[in-house]
């Protein structure tokens, strides 16, 4: 035991170790002192479980037609045509809150509220009906003005306490027709200033003071202002809300994609420490086992979080008319060419040698690979340096590949 108290005051003046907080680092203390080492392992897994079974339910509303279906699809990075998606067209089907599962993180769920504005609609009504308790905050969509009824809805939800965020959808349709309208004096800024305008000054009008539109187009997410209302819905999340939220948005913009990346860095500290903890486990062997299975885990997450994992490349080759082959190209990840044992420890090879600039840190992880997989399992900062620089070349990867893909051919 004695031990492993020793092990903890090294790991504290690690760079990374701010990630876990005081109360995790009270929790393991605890848990180390007066279990055993097993029982210990599992209090670490389970703070890193724990996150992962944070719910997000997010409710989006608006009236019959405004594009309801289509940005539930488009918030799970589907398209209409994929399994799995909420059904979308000219008639109204959704009649009762339909919830659907974010393909990645099962967690966070996406619901599909009936229309609002029907002649009878009553907001108090309409909420208790999708029983409102349920949402961390509702989407509210117009395809064209803001209505009475969007916005005695706003008024009935923040009465109960909720948030709302106001979009303005198919903003493509709205380009296109004024381009067509005014040919040669078409201005882009000028045409989104007066739709935004035009909005605001509607939710004005019934006493909302400052009210934000954002202007979003579910078939151009990378347009316009999807990228504001990403950040908006972050910051106004609780903590622990904020991460999977960043995790399961689609991967559209540089910014998401780098706070995506800043989300998942936040988990290396614990993975590394909990890597370090198996391999305190006297049984040779089995702990390098454990932790390429947990390196592995952990490294599939990138890949599917950025939407670099098959399927998802698959569906951004339908949709930008790229290649597999051309996306592969841009992924310089040594990784990309299978997550496998000898991919993973290639990461090491590179770990070990930044690790000996350092060489108080050293002492600590030292013995890296060969001798480790006889000794025991990886050390915390080879691990945590493993995983740092896979997340960096996944990362550039990922920013490659949305570059190309929405570069138009021309
Ligand atoms: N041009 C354009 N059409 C859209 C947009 N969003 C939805 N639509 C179309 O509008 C119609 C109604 O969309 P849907 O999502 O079924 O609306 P809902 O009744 O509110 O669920 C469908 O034909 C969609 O393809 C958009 O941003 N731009
Ligand atoms: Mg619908």
């Amino acid at each position: 035991m004695i031990l492993y108290f020793f092990f903890l005051p090294k790991i504290a003046m690690m760079d990374d170790f701010y990630m876990i907080t005081q109360e995790d680092l009270e929790d393991i203390k605890e848990s180390i002192s007066t279990q055993d080492l097993p029982t210990a392992v599992n209090t670490i897994k389970e703070f890193l479980e724990k996150q992962d079974h944070v719910e997000l339910n997010v409710g989006v509303t608006g009236e019959s037609g405004s594009g309801k279906s289509t940005f539930v699809n488009a918030f799970r990075g589907l398209g209409d045509e994929d399994e799995g998606s909420a059904q979308t067209g000219p008639v109204e089907t959704t009649m009762e809150p339909e919830a659907y599962f974010h393909p990645k993180y099962k967690n966070v769920k996406v619901w599909d509220l009936p229309g609002i504005g029907t002649p009878n609609f009553k907001a108090d009504e309409y909420l208790k009906l999708v029983e409102f308790e349920r949402y961390d905050f509702f989407i509210i969509i117009a395809s064209d003005r803001f209505r009475e009824c969007h916005t005695q809805l706003a008024k009935e939800i923040m009465r109960m306490g909720k948030t709302f965020y106001f979009v303005r959808s198919k903003i493509d349709s709205s380009i296109d027709a004024e381009k067509k309208s005014k040919k040669k004096s078409f201005d882009q800024k000028k045409t989104l200033d007066i739709i935004r305008e035009d909005c605001e000054n509607g939710l004005r009008k019934i006493g909302i003071e400052d009210p934000i539109v954002f202007l979003i187009s579910n078939f151009e997410l990378g347009n316009y202002d999807l990228n504001l209302l990403q950040e908006r819905m972050e910051q106004e999340l609780p903590q622990h809300k904020r991460r999977v939220l960043m995790l399961a948005l689609p991967n559209i913009t540089l910014e998401i994609n780098e706070k995506k990346k800043k989300a998942l860095e936040e988990n290396i500290g614990k993975v590394a420490l909990l890597s370090a903890l198996v391999a305190s486990v006297p049984i040779p062997g089995l702990s390098v086992i454990a932790d390429l299975a947990i390196v592995t885990r952990e490294i599939e997450t990138y890949y599917s979080t950025f939407g670099l994992d098959d399927p998802s490349l698959q569906k951004l080759c339908e949709r930008s008319g790229k290649t597999i082959e051309e996306f592969k190209s841009l992924m310089k990840s040594p990784l990309s060419g299978g997550i496998n044992p000898a991919s993973i420890l290639s990461l090491a090879g590179a770990a070990s040698l930044v690790v000996a600039e350092n060489t108080v840190e050293y002492a600590v992880s030292l013995v890296p690979l060969l001798g480790t997989l006889v000794a025991g399992g990886m050390s915390y900062m080879t691990v945590s340096t493993m995983l740092k620089r896979a997340l960096n070349d996944i990362a550039e990867d990922a920013r490659n590949v949305l570059m190309a893909s929405v570069q138009t051919e021309v």
